[in-house]
Order: structure tokens, then sequence, then C-alpha cells
């Protein structure tokens, strides 16, 4: 397929600056010039200029974490896309499931950094996932579709296939708890049928879709080898060298 294959690094809440540069330093010695997958790293807004010049000749991107949908003004504590574009950011993760349930960011507002990522050519990497009540209660593919529905609203169809999305299963982030290839692969084939009927079967064919959770060397093997995963989005394995690791398997 022609779908762009990622390996992505969400290091949220963790390292500081000489951390950061110190482990970047050891990530490009072993990984960074590959041409089957792009690799993305999330370190937080502080290190992200320092990230940005460390991989700068590689094939390592950078992304922010979060960002304000406003393009400046009396937000207090907020960064703005225009910011993140100056330092040579590509890359912007929207809603994640920590913004949306302890930051209390709902569909309205994470449609609306999409959009401004888009407007200033940042590629966003919209996180979605259903919680475990809610899978409990069979509710997975509602929940998706509430997500990506009002996540995508009004947004051109020639603006979607730029988007990056991420599912991540709030029950299997952080917890250990992976979910399986066939769980995965159910979900990701699931999103690609609403893509396809929101906009076309080209949209649908040419969004990579992540998979998030758990993800570790030890178990990525099964779902990266499922057709509708492109790769995954990856918090505490990315911040060691199990993520070195990680770009193993990718190769
Ligand atoms: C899911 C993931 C990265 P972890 O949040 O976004 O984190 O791999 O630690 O579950």
């Amino acid at each position: 397929n022609k779908r762009k294959y990622i390996l992505a690094g969400n290091w949220k809440m963790n390292k500081t600056n000489l951390e950061a540069a110190e482990f970047i330093s050891k990530l490009t010695a072993k990984i960074g010039k590959e041409k089957k997958f792009e690799v993305v790293i999330a370190p937080t807004f502080l290190a992200l200029e320092k990230a940005v010049d460390l991989t700068a000749s590689t094939n390592i991107n950078v992304a922010a974490q979060n960002m304000h949908f406003e393009d400046k003004g009396a937000f207090t504590g907020e960064v703005s896309a225009d910011m993140l574009k100056s330092l040579g950011v590509n890359y912007v993760i929207l809603g994640h499931s920590e913004r949306r349930n302890i930051f209390g960011e709902t569909d309205e507002i994470i449609n609306k950094k999409i959009k401004k990522a888009l407007e200033k050519d940042l590629t966003p990497i919209f996180c979605i996932g259903e919680k475990l009540e809610e899978r409990e209660k069979d509710l997975t593919f509602n929940v998706i579709e509430k997500q990506v529905k009002e996540g995508l609203y009004g947004i051109e169809k020639e603006d979607v296939k730029k988007i990056v999305i991420a599912y991540e299963p709030v029950w299997a982030i952080g917890t250990g708890k992976v979910a399986t290839p066939e769980q995965a692969e159910e979900v990701h084939a699931y999103i690609r049928k609403l893509l396809s009927e929101m906009f076309d079967e080209d949209v649908a064919e040419s969004v990579t879709i992540l998979y998030g959770g758990s993800v570790k060397p030890e178990n990525y093997f099964g779902l990266f080898t499922k057709p509708n995963i492109d790769g995954g989005l990856v918090g505490g394995a990315s911040l060691k060298e199990s993520f070195i690791d990680l770009a193993d398997i990718m190769r």
C-alpha cells in the first residue's frame, strides 16, 4: 500500500533537557537512516529545539505533545502552532487520552486543534480510543465513531489524507495490558471503513493508522504485521533502548 509507516515515541512528561539530549544522541547513533519507515519522537516542549537540532541529519522527525488552537493571545501556559513550526517541529500529537481524561479536552477542542495544525502545515497525530468500561459494554465502535466524526468534522478530504491517526485503547495505556493484534486490527479496519464512508476509499487507504498502548519489542511484531496497522505510538518503551529495538523490528 501507499501509506507511510511510522514509529513514534511519546515521551509524555519525562526527561529533562540534558536527559533528552543524551538519549537523542544514543538514538541517532543507531537509527534514523531507515527508508522503509519514519521515526518520530515527541519530547516535552522544552526539549523540542534541542531535539530538532540533534536530529537534523537523520530521518527522525520531532513532534510536540500538544498545542493550542488559537494563533496567539491571552492563553496562559499554552503554545501555538507557529511557535512549534518556528522551531522546525513537523508533527503534533493531538487528543491523547491523557489530554482528554486528565485535562478535559473534548472532541470539539481536538477538532479545532487538528484544523489549526493542518492550516499551519503541522502533521497531526490524532489519538482516539475507548475506555475499559466502554469496551466491556460493547461500545468500542460507537466511541471510535464519535471521536473520528467529531475530530474530523469540517475537514476537507485532501487534508484528512495528511493526518496520522493513532488508535490507543485507554485500558492498554501504560498498564502493560496490550491489545491483541486481532483486537487492534479489528478497530483499525473499522476506522478505515469509517473513513471510506465519511470521505472515500482513497482517503481510507491513504491515512496512516498507528497502534498505541503498552507497545514494546516483545509484543510489537504481531501488531505490526497486521494489514491495517501502519506502525506504533509508543510511550514507556520509547524512553529507553527498547525504542531502538522496535526500530530494528521495523527494519
Ligand atoms: C499510549 C502510549 C503512548 P504506553 O499513551 O502514547 O503509552 O506505551 O506507555 O502505553
